[in-house]
């Protein structure tokens, strides 16, 4: 088990008060489980994580199947990558877009790689890996 360190913060009133009521919708119990969740959350979103551990999640992307091809290639781009597609959902959203819901397990680098690659894609307006594991 690691150590635990404990230390106090200062914080201007106002901005406490809106994390507190953040914290209570949340249904966080008390403040240090919330700062240990956000710091975890934090130092993966930054990549400070080991980028060769094996990670867990999903990318989202949406996009507009009507440009020409954009299906085609967000699909070659997958096959380039199936050793860590684990399964994928497709949701038509209206009658231009479409969302797709990836999901992955592997090396770190490589899941941020897949999504990098997918969300640079002409046509493709939100693109974004979350790490849940
Ligand atoms: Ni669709």
């Amino acid at each position: 088990m690691t150590k635990l360190i404990r230390y106090g913060v200062s914080i201007d009133k106002e901005l406490q008060d809106k994390v507190d009521a953040l914290l209570e919708k949340k249904g966080y119990k008390n403040r240090s489980e919330a700062i240990r969740d956000l710091f975890r959350e934090k130092l993966i979103s930054e990549g400070h994580e080991d980028k060769t551990s094996i990670g867990m999640g999903t990318i989202s992307i949406v996009y507009d199947h009507h440009i020409h091809e954009l299906s085609s290639k967000l699909t070659e781009i997958q096959h380039d990558f199936q050793d860590i597609i684990i399964a994928s959902t497709h949701v038509h959203i209206d009658h231009h877009n479409c969302m797709e819901v990836i999901m992955v397990k592997g090396v770190l680098s490589k899941l941020e790689k897949l999504a990098n690659r997918l969300s640079v894609v002409k046509g493709v307006k939100t693109g974004k890996l979350t790490i849940a594991y």
